[in-house]
């Protein structure tokens, strides 16, 4: 009996050990490169992002694979690149931003209604599951509408939030259509409730029946995106509820309205310090929700056994600063792909501590599906790697290129090297000595430049014979 029980004491560890981590996986909407307190920020308050930070390791290389919400999404859920999964584009009507209402029938044919990330592809929840993983989202899908595209369908849980890529953070639509969902339905029990504490609120809910067995908690919070409203002051910037505004005097006493144009047409909107109240507001009301999640992680003693990660899906974009960095969302600079990032595994990747390494969010599913011991199913190329040693500081990264394609605007880095041809300019950097990108050395480099263009047409070549991937099934 005695011996039986030293045995079992002597296998706790390894027990303790086999179980599977927790994944908290967290995705702001356009936030800035310096829109935190721990990348540099003296304004914007994110007190409980900075305290993730001293808990683990802030990356300052690290990339998102689109430099817009819809394909960033979609890479990361994947794996993939866009161009590889199919959606290198956004799922969204144009026309709204230029004052356009459609008709309901009309909206119906509409590509934000039909689209969608093809059925074949495997999304990260499907493949946890085969390691007993839970799973929920509460936030932005933005992977298509019909149910075949839902969540529910990819295997999550568990979902509520909206569906398309922008609303309006209290009526949850996107220019006058409803958006918000409870799993596969359209919800609008919530209307008029500012949606980043119903992400926290039905995050809580999710936390507190499933934190006793392996979960997958996927947050990805629409702040601090502009709303996707019809009206010209709203549509102008984010929105902060009043007690997170106050704590900005500064820009609080310079808020105002101007003259300015919308839909064509001359319209009153916010002025620049009412832009940037309203959008910091809103980063500090997301990094409260955020803190409420982590003291959960603590209440159930589970902080130590859950993978905690945060990143801005695409560069900031809207009143965002992006310092150093050239450019915004949208771009191939580095304003526009290069993003903030934090992870924390406590015991496993070391406390308080930078890493420069050349990583991107393509390594994000490698690294959970090793974490976690889930079996991939066979034949699917993922574009990444498990980051992990990298993360603990026992290896170099092994990235060496990434590639960014948006419609006729071309990137790649490899090594410390920067290309960029497009509409917004071109360019060839080093970005050891000009994080800025703003000495262009295609003249001076001719011999590196070839190489580039011959890397990303020979990434492009791969992408291409990505497509067709075999033939549709009848379903
Ligand atoms: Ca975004």
């Amino acid at each position: 009996m005695q011996r039986s029980l030293v045995m079992l004491l002597a296998l706790l560890p390894l027990w303790l050990a086999a179980t599977p981590p927790n994944i908290l996986l967290i995705v702001s909407d356009d936030q800035g490169f310096r829109d935190l307190g721990c990348f540099g920020s003296h304004e914007v308050k994110t007190p409980h992002l900075d305290r993730l930070a001293k808990g683990g390791v802030k990356l300052t290389s690290f990339y998102v694979a689109w430099p817009a919400c819809t394909p960033s999404r979609g890479a990361l859920l994947t794996g993939r690149y866009p161009q590889r999964n199919g959606i290198y584009d956004m799922i969204r009507n144009e026309a709204p931003d230029y004052g356009y209402k459609y008709k309901p029938g009309q909206y119906e044919a509409t590509f934000e209604r039909i689209g969608g990330m093809d059925t074949r592809e495997v999304l990260l929840p499907r493949v946890l599951k085969t390691a007993g993983y839970t799973s929920g989202i509460f936030g932005k899908w933005d992977l298509g509408v019909h149910k075949r595209f839902l969540p529910l369908a990819r295997g999550f849980d568990d979902f509520y939030g909206f569906v398309n890529t922008g609303i309006d953070y209290y009526t949850h639509e996107r220019y006058g259509v409803p958006s918000m969902y409870r799993n596969n339905s359209p919800t609008i029990a919530d209307k008029g409730k500012y949606c980043t504490d119903l992400f926290e609120r039905e995050s809580v809910r999710f936390l507190k029946s499933n934190h006793k067995k392996p979960f997958f908690l996927y947050v990805p919070f629409n702040a601090p995106h502009g709303a996707s409203s019809l009206d010209p002051i709203i549509r102008s910037g984010a929105q902060a509820p009043e007690k997170f505004k106050k704590l900005y005097p500064a820009l609080l006493s310079q808020a105002g309205t101007q003259t300015g144009t919308r839909y064509g047409k001359p319209a009153t909107v916010r002025n620049r310090a009412a832009r940037r109240l309203e959008f910091v507001g809103s980063i500090t009301a997301m990094d409260a929700a955020i803190g409420r999640l982590l003291d959960l992680l603590d209440e159930y003693k589970i902080a130590n056994n859950t993978i905690v990660i945060f990143f801005s899906d695409n560069g900031g974009g809207g009143a965002a600063d992006n310092a150093p960095l050239r450019g915004r969302k949208g771009q191939m600079f580095e304003g526009g792909i290069r993003v903030p990032c934090i992870i924390r595994w406590p015991g496993k990747i070391p406390a308080a501590t930078t890493s420069n390494e050349f990583l991107t969010s393509l390594e994000i599913f490698p690294m959970l599906r090793v974490a976690t011991g889930a079996a991939m199913p066979a034949n699917i190329t993922l574009d990444g790697f498990d980051m992990l040693p990298v993360l603990q500081g026992k290896k170099k990264s092994p990235r060496k290129e990434m590639f960014w394609q948006r419609r006729l605007d071309k990137g790649a880095r490899v090594g410390h090297w920067k290309w960029v041809e497009s509409s917004r300019g071109n360019g060839l950097f080093d970005l050891r000595t000009d994080l800025s990108e703003k000495r262009d050395l295609s003249k001076a480099k001719p011999e590196i430049l070839k190489i580039m263009k011959a890397r990303f047409a020979n990434w492009k070549k791969e992408m291409n014979a990505a497509e067709p991937r075999g033939p549709f099934r009848d379903y």
